[in-house]
């Protein structure tokens, strides 16, 4: 299988994250794409190529305000001070549109929605180039020239929304790949993170072309809270073409099997010319966030399912933060999908 690089991911790498107060290790971090491509090398079967940046790739999902913003922000980042870390955080997030919020620290609680996604000098780059990779492998599956791809990154991208970043997202690389391939014809996304797809939801929560489908934990106990209940099906256009699957915390794999299969179906009713698989591997049992129950071997499970639409499909790599767990379970749902 073809895998689509970003070779900017490292870049981008955010000293801490918030917990209760305290701050502590990023679970993003730069090792997590070094532990899944040395699965795959190890695994074999796999070409590796990095995409080229793509500066127009984003405008078609995202605010052109919120990609000058990030731009902005990511220059200006090398001059910030505070512990030595050149990072922006933003402090306050200003409710509503408020056109008194135009100062700095205001743009940064603006144009983002929680405390997991500082600016750093590298976020642009490494975004741009996540996002790149994605528009890349949907040329490719678009031309008929690969049936699957596979794109290899970080930062994700799924919690991204048109115009703020959130969730360790900034681009979303799933929109970017889903967009280009809707020119061709109808488009499903499936989001297969344990956290829900609110960004890649909220960017085509109005199109009635492109179906966004997402099984995930339950957002009343789960990241992101505010987005992914069952009840959010689409508006205008695209009434009916939203559909979540939330599922308790602890499920495994006896209960996520009939809520794959509902996703599935779902997808096949929509008759869709393509697929987009937004996949993270924070459902193992293993991740430290996730709080799902999934062993490596039912990877290989999902991956076999997905494969059985008979879809083109871009693959992106999204969450998944045990790094023992991650480079096994991409390879096994990698494995699944060529078998
Ligand atoms: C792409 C993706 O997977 N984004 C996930 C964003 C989740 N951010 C919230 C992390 C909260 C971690 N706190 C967990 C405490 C468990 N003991
Ligand atoms: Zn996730």
């Amino acid at each position: 299988m073809r895998v689509i690089l970003n070779s900017r991911h490292a870049d981008h790498a955010a000293p801490g994250e918030f917990e209760a107060g305290a701050v502590i290790p990023c679970h993003e971090a730069p090792g997590r794409c070094g532990a899944i491509r040395g699965a795959l090398e190890a695994a074999g079967g796999f070409t590796f190529e990095d995409a080229a940046q793509n500066e127009g790739c984003v405008a078609a999902v995202h605010h052109p305000a919120y990609v000058a913003y990030l731009r902005g922000a990511s220059a200006e980042a090398r001059h910030a001070k505070g512990g030595g870390l050149n990072s922006f955080w933003p402090t306050v997030f200003p409710f509503g549109p408020n056109p008194r919020a135009r100062g700095a620290h205001a743009l940064r609680g603006t144009y983002c929605f929680d405390v997991y996604t500082p600016i750093l000098p590298g976020t642009f780059g490494a975004a741009l180039g996540g996002a790149s990779a994605a528009f890349r492998a949907a040329e490719l599956v678009a031309a008929g020239a690969e049936k699957q791809v596979y794109v290899l990154t970080r930062p994700p991208g799924h919690h991204a929304e048109h115009d703020r970043c959130g969730g360790y997202c900034y681009f979303n690389n799933a929109a970017v790949a889903a967009q280009h391939l809707s020119r061709l014809g109808k488009v499903a996304v499936l989001d297969l993170d344990v956290h829900h797809g609110n960004g890649t939801q909220h960017i085509f929560y109005d199109r009635a072309d492109v179906l966004t489908v997402s099984v995930h934990g339950d957002p009343a106990g789960l990241y992101p809270f505010f987005s992914g209940f069952a009840d959010e099906t689409g508006t205008g256009a695209g009434l009916g073409a939203n559909v979540n699957v939330p599922l308790p915390p602890g499920t495994g794999p006896h209960e996520y099997r009939p809520a794959l299969a509902r996703a599935l179906d779902a997808v096949a009713r929509f008759r869709p010319e393509f697929l987009v698989l937004a996949f993270g591997a924070d459902t193992h049992e293993a991740d430290p966030i996730g709080g799902l129950k999934l062993p490596t071997g039912f990877f290989g499970e999902m991956g076999a399912a997905v494969r059985g639409l008979g879809l083109p499909t871009v693959i992106v790599q999204e969450g998944g933060y045990d790094l023992g767990a991650l480079g096994a379970s991409a390879v096994a749902l990698l494995g699944g999908f060529e078998a």
